[in-house]
């Protein structure tokens, strides 16, 4: 027996795991003798970060990921000229000057020909996936980006509209929050809905979870298959698919019907809400015919005045005799309402919602009414409406109920409806932005985004300023300025650098096919050269065979590459970036951030190369400063650099100069030693300045930040703002400007989704949309008989590390990752036997897997994991996973309002031979 030999050297190298969208989190890397062997927690963070210094499992794969062997380690040149699913790519290694010089002619040539096109379109567009989380591995690459000038960012992988869509647009508009949590720490009953969090939180949420239980809280799932959320539930409630508005309508109808406003917290809906603004016959406000003011009724002076009168007491609910007010509709178009009655917002909401009883939605839902009922009392008891506590010396209300919404409620049509429910649920008792409650997370269409207090802004009736697209006359931008037209079509959605991305972006690929046949604007044109990293639209979008097809239509595509995948196949060139464990970058952490990513800290942590590059896969930053370089956009490169574009604090501020000569090249470490120095500047106003060296051995570095910062009702409160609940008058408003702008133009193509636009959302057929599409193009319902869903897996971060062997191998023992969750009593009435091979067929297409009979699915649903069907990644085109993807289609029809979709299909189920795989 041979001793292996001892190792020269041992390092534990601090870094950070930012994969999935629950991040970041803190690690330490292990290197022995310059070989990365493992991943261990960081525990020098234990009092900074909310999962002490923890990684999930996906971090662990990291090792495998940076040394497997199906790695892109050359630039790599495409040599067929043809490009397909069937046209193998012959990529050829070419020297990284040879390929950096092929993209930045290319890049030249274009824009010597002008950044947009004859369509007023950008000629660059580049894809990122996974929620934003490309950013936090692509270096100073945004800087780049930023130096270049338009870019669309209309061409959606998975992420924006499959994503959590509308709770991103609806909740940024309510509360200032991209996302929404519960206020796990001290809720004490939670009503989660879809909302899959101990697969898909990370190690904050679930720590944060595991804590609560403990505590014990309560938590209902509310979903159509046993979730390991749901397995791990007090209550598991299996509704039927997408009736979701239904059974939140009903929980609204007991607190606001049933049990009524006495029992709810009336001066929060008195005070913070838009309950006590009056409605008049025509739905609208009544307006202060002088200063078009929203009107309330005065208890004081037994008045309708203005609803900013100093020392009025409004009436939250009751009808009252108004004279001589306004209206004023789309268009600015002002009435003169005479003498009329006027409703306030809140009696508005009451007599809105007699009709949705628990008896009506149990027939819709599948739930019994007496279940609806029970959760709605629970819900209103365990708000405690009345109870106080202190958080870091000022006494707030404590309100330790949550509803919580998972992606596939919360986008495609039904969500605008389930986020109303959420956040009015939450208005109701006094539990939005208050402790214990329902919370948002961070800001990304408002600025600043460290900071969602300081976007608080007063703007128009009371409320918060809203950044909406224009849809007057005069503004309406009615040519797209990017491939998705969100300007155009999604007012909400409003245009910081985050909104074309969250644009309607399947209308961005399929109207490079067809445009309808109202369609008057430019036709939409193939962008000149495409950039695509960490993104694999052909595998995590909807309909990926007809895809492929359009991705094979792009003149110019060039990929960062990991490895091989099936939308790098197209590519012309191929980048081999070095890799987390390889590269330099810093990112902020800390404040309050996606998921459950609530800190009582805020700063900076460093990622750094603990092992050297494989192959000759080179930083990120070294990449975008060479095409910087070599397109002539040095300057404005460095001077994005200067503004902080890439990552951590600006180079020069109030207390620190670190900025960047713009007219010099500069090497990868004293970029991110500058960015190092400001942003420890920065934080501690100057008092603190770190270098790289000292953040390569430190890792991180925080300043407190006080808990009182994750609620955002005392800002609210010291602003004398409202929020827009329950009435959405602007919405409203805002969907008839837009109706008013398409139809000026013939558009009529766009009008189911105007229907959105509504003050109180009703219950529409959800679920029917979908057996209504099918029969719209020309197929038979009764066909395609079972729901189709998507869930996450612990171990995947959607489609980014299917390649790596260690997390297949930990997956195998989790349920559902080797086919097609079925229910048990359904396979047996169909004569499938666990393990047999199935084919999932929908009206476009057939995806095949292995039957997974299960207890915990409704016997009208079937569940596939993740999105696999791949068919160029190495490893995972082996798996023999059937995927949604491949057989859900990309539909007018099926897009709601805000341009998003759902992650849902109908199906039929049926046993083949094995061989039947394609
Ligand atoms: N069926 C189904 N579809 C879904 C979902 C679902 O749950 N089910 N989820 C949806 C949601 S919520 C989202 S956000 C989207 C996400 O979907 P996308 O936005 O497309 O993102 P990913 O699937 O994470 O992208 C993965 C790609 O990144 C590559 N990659 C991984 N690491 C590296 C690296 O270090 N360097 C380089 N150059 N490349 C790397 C991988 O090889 C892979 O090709 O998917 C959506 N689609
Ligand atoms: N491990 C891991 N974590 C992740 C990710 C990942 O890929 N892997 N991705 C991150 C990203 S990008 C996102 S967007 C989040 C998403 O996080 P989640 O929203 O928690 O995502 P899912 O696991 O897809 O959970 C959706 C659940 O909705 C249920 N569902 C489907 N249709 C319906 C319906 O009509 N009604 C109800 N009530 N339920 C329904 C499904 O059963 C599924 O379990 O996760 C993030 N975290
Ligand atoms: S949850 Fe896991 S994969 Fe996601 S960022 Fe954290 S450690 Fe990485
Ligand atoms: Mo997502």
């Amino acid at each position: 027996m041979t001793l292996a030999p001892k190792p020269q050297s041992v390092a534990k190298v601090p870094s950070y795991c930012y994969n999935c969208v629950a991040g970041p989190d803190f690690m330490t890397v292990k290197v022995v003798d310059g070989v990365a062997t493992e991943i261990e927690p960081n525990f020098a963070a234990e009092d900074v970060h909310p999962a002490r210094g923890r990684v999930c499992v996906k971090a662990y794969g990291l090792v495998q990921k940076t040394y497997n062997p199906h790695r892109v380690l050359q630039p790599m040149k495409r040599t067929n000229p043809k490009k397909g699913r069937n046209e193998d790519p012959g990529f050829v290694p070419v020297s990284w000057d040879e390929a950096l010089d092929l993209v930045a002619a290319k890049l030249t040539a274009t824009r010597a020909k002008g950044v947009t096109d004859e369509a007023g379109l950008p000629r660059l567009a580049a894809s990122f996936g996974h929620g934003g989380t490309p950013a936090m591995y692509m270096g100073t690459f945004p800087a780049f980006l930023s130096a270049w000038g338009p870019i669309d960012f209309s061409f959606g992988s998975g992420q924006g509209v499959k994503c959590v869509h509308s709770e991103h647009l609806y909740g940024e508009f309510w509360h200032r929050a991209f996302t929404v949590a519960a206020d796990t720490p001290l809720a004490d009953y939670v009503i989660s809905i879809g909302s899959n969090v101990e697969a898909s939180g990370g190690p904050c949420a679930v720590t944060r979870h595991a804590g609560a239980r403990v505590r014990g809280y309560k938590r209902v799932q509310v979903e159509p298959h046993l979730s390991v959320t749901g397995a791990c539930s007090a209550e598991w409630v299996p509704i039927r698919p997408k009736t979701d508005p239904a059974f939140m309508f009903a929980l609204i109808h007991v607190l606001v019907c049933e049990q009524g406003l006495d029992k709810l917290d009336v001066p929060f809906l008195r005070d913070r809400t838009s309950s006590p603004y009056l409605v008049g016959p025509d739905g609208l406000y009544l307006r202060d015919a002088a200063t078009r003011k929203p009107l309330l009724w005065d208890e004081r002076t037994g008045r309708a005045v203005p609803f900013d009168t100093p020392g009025a007491v409004p009436a939250v609910a009751g009808c009252f005799a108004v004279a001589g007010a306004v209206s004023v509709d789309a268009d600015d178009v002002c009435r003169e309402m005479g003498a009329v009655e006027g409703k306030t917002a809140f009696t508005m909401l009451v007599e809105h919602m007699k009709k949705y009883t628990p008896e009506w939605a149990a027939g819709v839902c599948d739930v019994p009414a007496a279940t609806i009922r029970r959760i709605a009392n629970e819900y209103l008891e365990a708000a405690s409406i009345g109870t106080t506590i202190e958080i870091d010396g000022h006494t707030l209300p404590l309100r330790p109920v949550a509803v919580t919404l998972g992606k596939s409620v919360n986008n495609g049509w039904g969500a605008f409806e389930c986020c109303w429910a959420r956040t009015l649920l939450a208005t109701l008792v006094g539990a939005l932005e208050n402790p214990g409650g329902t919370l948002g997370t961070t800001v990304r269409l408002n600025r600043p985004h460290d900071d969602r207090h300081v976007s608080v802004k007063a703007g128009e009736d009371g409320f918060m300023a809203q950044n909406f697209n224009p849809t007057d006359k005069e503004h309406w931008v009615s040519t797209p300025t990017g491939r998705n037209a969100h300007r155009t079509l999604v007012p909400i959605v409003g245009n910081s650098a985050w909104s074309q991305a969250l644009g309607p972006t399947q209308l961005a690929w399929m109207h490079l096919r067809e445009v309808p046949s109202d369609w008057s604007m430019p036709a939409p044109t193939l962008p000149d050269v495409w950039f695509v990293y960490r993104s694999n639209p052909a595998i995590s979008f909807w309909d990926t065979p007809t895809l492929v097809d359009t991705i094979a239509t792009f003149p110019f595509t060039v990929c960062f590459a990991y490895t091989v995948d099936e939308t790098n196949w197209m590519a012309d060139v191929l980048l081999p970036e070095a890799t987390d464990l390889e590269s330099l970058q810093m990112i902020k952490v800390g404040g309050t951030k996606f998921v459950e990513q609530f800190w009582e800290h805020r700063g900076v942590v460093l990622r750094q190369p603990a092992v050297e590059p494989q192959g000759e896969a080179r930083d990120f930053t070294w990449i975008s400063t060479e095409l910087a370089k070599r397109t002539g956009l040095l300057e404005g490169y460095n001077a994005a650099l200067n503004r902080g574009a890439g990552g951590g604090a600006p180079l020069k501020g109030e207390h620190y100069d670190h900025s960047l000569d713009l007219s010099q090249e500069h090497g990868v470490e004293p970029i991110w030693d500058a960015i190092c120095k400001a942003s420890s500047a920065s934080l501690s106003n100057g008092a603190e300045t770190h270098d790289l060296e000292w953040f390569k051995a430190h890792g991180f570095y925080t300043v407190p930040m006080s808990k009182f910062d994750w609620y955002l009702t005392p800002t609210m409160e010291k602003q004398g703002l409202r929020y827009e609940m329950p009435y959405q008058e602007r919405l409203l408003r805002i969907g008839r400007e837009l109706g008013n702008r398409l139809h000026e133009q013939k558009m009529h193509w766009w009008d189911a989704q105007l229907s959105e636009y509504t003050a109180l959302p009703e219950w529409h057929d959800v679920p029917g949309r979908w057996t209504e599409q099918l029969v719209n193009v020309g197929a038979n319902p009764d066909d395609f008989p079972l729901w189709l869903l998507a869930t996450k897996s612990m171990q995947y971060h959607t489609g980014g590390n299917v390649s790596i062997a260690l997390m297949r191998e930990v997956s195998q023992n989790v349920r559902g990752h080797t086919g097609v969750i079925i229910n048990a009593g359904t396979a047996k009435r169909l004569g499938i036997a666990e393990g047999d091979r199935v084919e999932i067929r929908s009206h476009i297409g057939a995806t095949y897997g292995d039957a997974v009979l299960a207890q915990g699915v409704r016997p009208d649903t079937l569940v596939i994991l993740g999105q696999f069907d791949h068919w160029a990644t190495p490893f995972a085109k082996d798996f023999g996973m059937p995927s949604l993807n491949t057989i859900a289609p990309m539909s007018l029809e099926l897009t709601d309002a805000t341009g998003s979709g759902s992650d849902i299909v109908r199906v039929a189920l049926r046993k083949v031979a094995a061989k039947e795989t394609v």
